[in-house]
């Protein structure tokens, strides 16, 4: 106890040791001098971190020489093709802030029916320009009811429909070939309740059992649930469901997803080996799904408490040591003060842009940039060599995770303004272009969320004006603003909501799946006719990829803000070393103006990127067109 945590990990250290030296396979990872060399920078952390979390067990010893020896099994058994990316990737460690790199994010089933399926579709990904693809989750797991792939059953086998994990392993590396790197999620959070540790947990086993919260009767579970808040509500309420055997188990979401008890070593240990095992299938960046929701204490609302962001250190150091190029990219869809706490280069160094996502749909709505253009001066630089993933539609609902506070500095009251954006997004308030579906409407405290495809959203499905420049506006910003943008694929060609869900059991309740849709095959086959309105949706969607590439200024993430004086102009600037280029974006359906007093100090004359012409700054200032867009080179 008198020792430092240094002198405590070297001791540690030093046992970990003598007790691989004890095994064949132990002397082997030993003498792996790449090994040992990044264990010996990383230990430490995972020492320390194990030592808070589980410290006070008497097996916390014997739980990190497993855990290491799961590292160096790992790391031996990694392929060759990964381990020359590992050096790669360690020699450019910045490589993912490049502004070549380009997302983009499909379901395996209904983009291209299997892994065979997107094997044939690389030659567009690499053709539209893609270094990174987010596959859906596409792991084993219940059927029909699997919440998208996010009950999994299995992180060591592929749904038979889709593939085998023998298919998945050659894709990652043709798609490396490619160009594009492979990201997946990682379900941290729970399991599926067909998962075999859960079905062993519901036969009564209690080494399973202590792999969830599971509890005998309501009485734990209750006083939980009195700071706990419901976030599928309607799936069930509350944050327990009941077991056959009348015990209660915690499932933040649906029912068959059951959360992990990460308060339990083996867990840690457990889920490590799965993360590891697909680390070596080829994964270049996992998703980490839901991970605010990691670790449960009573008395909290038992979201991003401080015991998660250890656990993803410690998760994080164990790629470094067995899977060095592997990174990870935090989805946590909550209050921005809490987004950025999972973002540091030794914990998730990709992040979901959630604010930026909501706030530029919500400067849509209000035709007024104040509150977006708030979040790119205030909450927009973030830790060093961190990337955002910015994105205009995923696969989930629109959450309206703005802060009151920055929302009251504007003068709008939070709860007011989201019941005003819930109301517009589907089409409950006069005047509005959006076709939304409501997301778990809750009567119970008003919260609300929106589903809805970018197009339909953006006002295509109802037929209005400037439908099409809307949806171009909003992917000149994810493009532009810094880190990597993500297109939701089939928004490129103008994708509108699906609405078959309605008469699929399975699927009705979840209006998710209304911006789920199948691969719109006559939309792509109208792509290259300019006259198509997908055609001119894919013409400007490649435009602003082409530009996104030639403009080194947009490499990196650091943006400036710049006040353009009139609430419905965006502006912010990308600093490059030579030049820097300022980004100016009209929300309004009106043209606005910019004054020349704004462009003081800057030069007489800028090139705009996007029309290739000069434009003169201090004449009479500047107009944009509704909903146009500038990039000027100054
Ligand atoms: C994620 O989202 C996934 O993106 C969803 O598709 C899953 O249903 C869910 O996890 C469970 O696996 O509630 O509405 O950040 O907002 O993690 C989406 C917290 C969700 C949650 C987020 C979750």
């Amino acid at each position: 106890n008198s020792l430092s945590v240094d002198q405590q990990a070297r001791a540690a250290k030093a046992y970990v040791f003598q007790e691989l030296a004890k095994s064949k396979q132990g002397l082997e990872i030993l003498q792996d001098k790449d090994f040992v060399g990044r264990l010996d920078i990383h230990f430490i952390k995972i020492f320390a971190i194990f030592a808070e979390l589980y410290g006070y067990r008497h097996d916390c010893l014997d739980q990190l020489v497993d855990l290491v020896t799961i590292c160096g099994k790992s790391w031996l058994e990694r392929s060759p093709e990964l381990q020359k990316i590992d050096q790669q990737r360690e020699s450019d460690p910045q490589w993912y802030m490049s502004n070549q790199m380009l997302g983009g994010v499909c379901y395996v089933d209904r983009y291209a029916k299997n892994l065979t399926g997107i094997k044939e579709r690389i030659p567009y990904f690499q053709d539209l320009g893609l270094t990174y693809l987010h596959l859906m989750p596409l792991f084993l797991s219940p059927q029909p009811l699997n919440d998208g792939g996010y009950a999994v059953s299995s992180y060591r086998e592929v749904q038979p429909t889709l593939g085998s994990m023998e298919q998945l392993r050659e894709l990652a590396s043709e798609l490396r070939k490619a160009g594009i790197s492979l990201v997946l999620d990682l379900v941290f959070n729970h399991t599926s309740n067909e998962h075999r540790w859960a079905r062993k947990a519901a036969e009564g086993d209690p080494e399973h059992s202590a792999m969830y919260w599971i509890f005998p009767d309501r009485s734990v579970p209750s006083a939980f649930e009195q700071t706990t808040r419901e976030i599928f509500p309607d799936d069930h309420s509350g944050s327990f469901i009941q077991l056959p055997d009348g015990r209660f188990v915690w499932s933040t979401f649906h029912h068959f997803q059951w959360d992990l008890n990460y308060s339990n070593p083996a867990v840690f240990r457990a889920m490590a080996a799965e993360m590891l095992y697909l680390a070596n299938v080829g994964v270049d960046f996992f998703r980490m799904d839901a991970v605010a929701f990691m670790w449960k204490q009573m008395n909290t609302d038992c979201e991003n408490l401080p015991e998660v962001h250890k656990l993803l250190r410690a998760f994080n150091a164990l790629c470094r040591i067995a899977a060095p190029s592997v990174l990870f990219k935090s989805e946590a869809i909550v209050h921005p003060d809490y987004v950025v706490q999972y973002i540091d280069r030794s914990e998730c160094q990709l992040s979901y842009n959630p604010l930026q996502m909501a706030l530029a749909w919500e400067a849509l709505a209000t035709r007024d940039a104040s509150m977006l253009s708030q979040a790119i001066e205030r909450r927009h630089n973030i830790a060093r060599d961190c990337a955002w993933v910015n994105y205009v539609r995923s696969h989930d609902d629109i959450g309206w995770t703005f802060s009151d506070e920055d929302a009251q500095e504007l003068g709008r009251n939070g709860t007011n303004h989201r019941k005003f954006l819930n109301a517009f997004f589907v089409n409950r308030y006069p005047g509005s272009f959006a076709r939304g579906v409501p997301f778990q409407d809750n009567p119970k405290n008003g919260d609300c969320r929106i589903s809805g495809t970018t197009a339909s959203l953006a006002g295509l499905e109802s037929m209005q004006d400037h439908a099409i420049e809307r949806i171009l506006l909003l992917y000149s910003i994810a493009m532009s603003t810094g880190g990597i943008p993500l297109i939701y694929l089939g928004d490129e060609v103008g994708q509108l909501n699906d609405y078959s869900y309605i008469n699929d059991a399975a699927k009705t309740d979840d209006s998710r799946w209304v911006n789920r849709a199948h691969y719109p095959e006559s939309r792509y086959a109208e792509r290259h006719d300019p006259h198509t309105i997908p055609g001119k949706i894919y013409a400007g969607i490649r435009h602003l990829i082409h530009l996104r590439k030639t403009t080194g200024e947009l490499a990196g993430g650091r943006a400036v803000g710049f006040y353009t004086g009139s609430p419905a102009i965006l502006g912010y600037q990308r600093p490059g070393p030579h030049s820097t280029v300022l980004c100016l974006c009209n929300f309004a359906d009106s043209a606005q103006w910019i004054g020349r007093d704004r462009f003081m100090r800057m030069p007489v004359e800028a090139m705009d990127l996007v029309s290739r012409y000069m434009i003169n700054l201090r004449d009479a200032g500047i107009e944009l067109r509704p909903y146009q867009f500038l990039w000027l080179r100054y």
